[in-house]
């Protein structure tokens, strides 16, 4: 009988979901291992090859640990609120509900076509109102304790989504997400106080096992600088603080500059200078932050007519405003120092002022500003001190003469919570006759019903379209019954992803966001898997509710995610013409290299991009699936390359994962018929070899390692004729993470009652599996990329795939094809590929 997966894979996917076997019991003797995903946001479009690759990573990974004895929690659920299922209900005239439930129904299809472990009982979406009746009283807590704030803010307003946007979601003066203009604009706003966990979130990094990378794009994102604050005397005025990381130039202030939306900035203008000024500060408030600070920009400032005091040598320095100082960062106002500072360089040669070096460069510097080590110098008691040696000694006398004090500044802002859309969380606060600010008491705190009129008026004036519905904003204060009304903002998309690995806990409480017992068996996740890009935006805003919930005395441990791994991204081809329209792969055809358009001839340029739907270039599971089956696809997804690496998609590649599965079902089959065969020594160890290296390899996600270490093991096996019935019985566990449905169906074919699933995972004796290693020099068009250890007598398909498994060979090779490879046994192997396309 061939190897059919179409048949097998769809029987076994039915008896796990009919006998409940992905159910995740509550209690359980066994220790717990808490396995999540990030939970995607159900778009119309569905799930792509690129999206698998990381929930079938933590997929193996998740049936592994169930293997090795875990109870283990592998849920998954939908992140739901959000922008495009609110455009897409103003298209199409739908409620954003009917969109998301359809939406949530293919997702979830696509997931168990790949068997996926879920537990669907614990299944919720972030806009269920039994979920998001918790997110609303999360935000209660925040409140309460002083958190959330209302405040008059400059906020990045967008007016074509009519909306604000949180700093993390603008780059370069446009959303991210869809590249619409964005302005500054000041306006009333509900904040939260991140910044009073900044030293938290920032120190306990030091906890979690999470990628290097991912530490330290937080640590920039929180942006920790130690410094001095010191006081100006401004004439006729009083004194202004400046922040400075630098208190050991202040000797070489010679100006002074605010920025235009400092509260000081009016009064200390002189009448002569207020007209320029006033103008000036017009001017900057229409210009993004991004823009202001720009380096290459050129400096512009106004005099304001002002002077200010150095306060180390009494000279009298005048006082500017210059666009390049936010209000935003540390007091918004600086001491400038030309002779150190770049920007502040550029400022003084442009305006004709003073520049007073007190660092002493090296002989050989020709810069302007110098910004490295050295003495000080014209710098009085300071004056041949090193760097950090001058400060210390500066922020004693500063401190002694009550001129200015240490300090510390941040450069994470706090969290933007409101949005003026209408598919989010109600804010659940009321505000009385006289401004007064009191909690709902009823939660959930459910959204009128959706006013299609109200989306013409986006267009105007910062607007909400939940002001439209009269009758759910007109209410009671609950304690005096006054009227009064309900706040108007909806939270944004990040607030449901906050706190969702909390919920699947204890999914379906209807007393408690989640029983406390619970809480405490199961947190923290253990393994957190997806993409690099939420590295700042949804790590650092679940932390900080995490440590919020945990000053609570809510949750047990101070973060929630204790390994994370961030998954590499797919992949493939796109043809676009040189007007930037992008053609499906259908559309186009090849000669010699070159791509043209099938109708019309037009000359495409073809690349390798990111896979995603605006690129054309997306690749369905559900073709691939049907012609070479979801085992084939699993294997393939992880054997592109090292998980963590971005890899190219060729679906083509999955035909070597069929073969791979054809010779698996063929080992069966002559081993299964000579019931009585046994192994020979060298197939025993390499077995042996084989269970120690795909489980050290689960351990560090290596799982494109393990694979080519099966493959090792059938192609040997096949070559020997077929292994004993005990051998088969340890090779399918080890295969069963990977390719689940066929595991299943050989592991029955043994005569096994109990599901592979569940069976333990097979042990290996040290002592079975040393041997001779030797090394092999891997080359590609003869230059030497990789040495391998390979036991000894390795045969060219086992030290080929190794190599393929190897990151610098695979970097070498990149998606050329390979034409041939030369094998000299225990030695050398030369891999030839195709010269790259001119
Ligand atoms: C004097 C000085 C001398 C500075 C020197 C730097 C070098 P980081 O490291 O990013 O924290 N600064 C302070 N507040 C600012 C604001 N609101 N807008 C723009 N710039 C501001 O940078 C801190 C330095 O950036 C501060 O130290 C200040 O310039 C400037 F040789 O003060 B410094």
């Amino acid at each position: 009988m061939p190897y059919d997966p179409n048949t097998i894979e769809s029987k076994w996917q039915k008896i796990w979901q009919d006998t409940g076997s992905f159910r995740v019991p509550a209690k359980s003797d066994k220790p717990k291992y808490y396995i999540l995903d990030m939970f995607p946001y159900p778009s119309g479009h569905g799930l792509h090859v690129g999206h698998l690759k990381g929930y079938i990573a933590s997929d193996i990974l998740a049936r592994y640990q169930r293997m090795r004895g875990y109870n283990v929690l592998h849920p998954m659920g939908w992140d739901s609120f959000g922008l495009p299922t609110e455009r897409q209900a103003e298209r199409d005239n739908l409620p954003p509900s009917e969109i998301t439930k359809r939406n949530i129904r293919t997702f979830k299809k696509q997931m168990n076509l790949v068997g996926l472990t879920y537990d669907w009982e614990r299944e919720f979406a972030t806009s269920d109102p039994s979920y998001f009746r918790w997110t609303q009283w999360i935000f209660l807590r925040l409140f309460e304790m002083g958190l959330a704030n209302e405040t008059d803010v400059p906020v990045n307003w967008c007016p074509a989504l009519g909306t604000v946007l949180a700093n993390e979601e603008v780059k370069d003066g446009v959303y991210i997400e869809t590249g619409d203009p964005v302005e500054r604009r000041i306006m009333r706003q509900w904040m939260l106080k991140i910044t009073a966990y900044a030293d938290r979130l920032l120190d306990d990094l030091d906890t979690v096992d999470w990628p290097q990378q991912v530490k330290e794009l937080q640590r920039n994102w929180i942006g920790r600088s130690e410094g001095a604050e010191i006081f100006f005397e401004i004439e006729g005025y009083g004194p202004i603080t400046v922040f400075t990381t630098r208190p050991d130039t202040l000797f070489g202030a010679t100006f002074f500059v605010m920025s235009p939306e400092h509260p000081a900035v009016e009064q200390i203008t002189t009448p002569a200078r207020s007209d320029e000024v006033r103008a000036y500060v017009e001017k900057a408030g229409r210009m993004s932050e991004i823009d202001r600070t720009d380096v290459t920009r050129e400096k512009t400032g106004v005099f304001t007519g002002a002077y200010a005091t150095n306060p180390a040598n009494r000279e009298r320095i005048p006082v500017y405003i210059a666009d390049y100082v936010l209000m935003g960062y540390g007091t918004g106002a600086i001491m400038a120092v030309p002779g150190q500072d770049q920007r502040d360089w550029d400022f003084a040669e442009k305006y004709d002022l003073p520049i007073i070096r007190t660092v002493q460069p090296p002989e050989d510097f020709d810069g302007e500003a110098y910004v490295g080590e050295g003495p000080a110098i014209n710098s009085a008691f300071l004056d041949g001190l090193e760097v950090e040696e001058a400060k210390r000694r500066m922020i004693e006398w500063l401190e002694g003469n009550g001129e200015g004090r240490a300090a510390v500044t941040y450069r994470l802002r706090d969290w933007l919570f409101s949005r003026q859309r209408y598919w989010g969380e109600p804010i659940p606060i009321i505000h009385g006759p006289n401004g007064e600010l009191e909690p709902e008491t009823n939660l959930p705190l459910l959204l009128p019903e959706r006013d299609p009129e109200g989306d013409a008026l986006r267009d105007h004036e910062p607007f909400s379209p939940l002001e439209r519905a009269t009758d759910w904003v007109n209410t009671t204060l609950p304690g005096t019954g006054e009227p009064a009304k309900r706040d108007t903002n909806v939270m944004p998309q990040w607030a449901g992803s906050s706190w969702y690995y909390l919920r699947f806990i204890d999914p379906n409480n209807q007393r408690l966001p989640w029983d406390e017992a619970l809480e405490e068996n199961w947190m923290p996740v253990d393994l957190y898997v997806g993409g690099i890009e939420h590295a700042t935006l949804h790590l650092l805003y679940a932390r900080f509710w995490h440590k919020v919930l945990y000053d609570c005395g809510l949750v047990s441990t101070t973060e929630p995610f204790q390994r994370l791994f961030n998954q590499g991204m797919v992949h493939s081809r796109s043809y676009r013409d040189n007007r930037g329209r992008y053609y499906y792969p259908e559309q186009v055809y090849e000669k010699d290299g070159v791509w043209f358009t099938k109708d019309g001839d037009v000359l495409l340029n073809s690349r390798i991009e990111k896979m995603s739907k605006s690129r054309y270039n997306i690749v369905r599971p559900e073709p691939v699936i049907r012609e070479y089956g979801a085992d084939s696809l699993r294997l393939y997804e992880v054997f592109m390359g090292p998980l963590e690496a971005n890899a190219i998609w060729h679906t083509e590649g999955l035909s070597g994962m069929r073969r791979f599965l054809d010779r698996v079902w063929h080992m069966f089959e002559i081993s299964n018929v000579h019931e009585t065969l046994t192994d020979s020594e060298d197939l025993e160890r390499l077995l042996h070899q084989t269970i120690e290296k795909v489980t050290r390899d689960l351990e560090s996600l290596r799982l494109n390692v393990a694979v080519s270490q099966l493959m090792i093991f059938v192609n040997e096996a096949n070559a020997q004729g077929g292994v004993s019935i005990d051998t088969l019985s340890r090779f399918i566990r080890l295969l069963a993470p990977f390719a689940p449905h066929i595991s299943e169906e050989l592991w029955q074919a043994l005569g096994n009652k109990e599901f592979v699933l569940n069976a333990p995972w097979p042990d290996f004796d040290p002592d079975k599996s040393v041997e001779k290693e030797v090394t092999i020099a891997v080359q590609v068009n003869g230059k030497l990329r990789a040495r391998l250890t390979c036991r000894s007598g390795a045969d060219e398909d086992s030290v080929k795939a190794a190599a393929l498994a190897d990151s610098s060979v695979r970097r070498h090779i990149e998606d050329r094809e390979v034409e041939k490879v030369i094998h000299v046994p225990d030695k050398i192997l030369n891999i030839v590929v195709k010269r790259p396309r001119q």
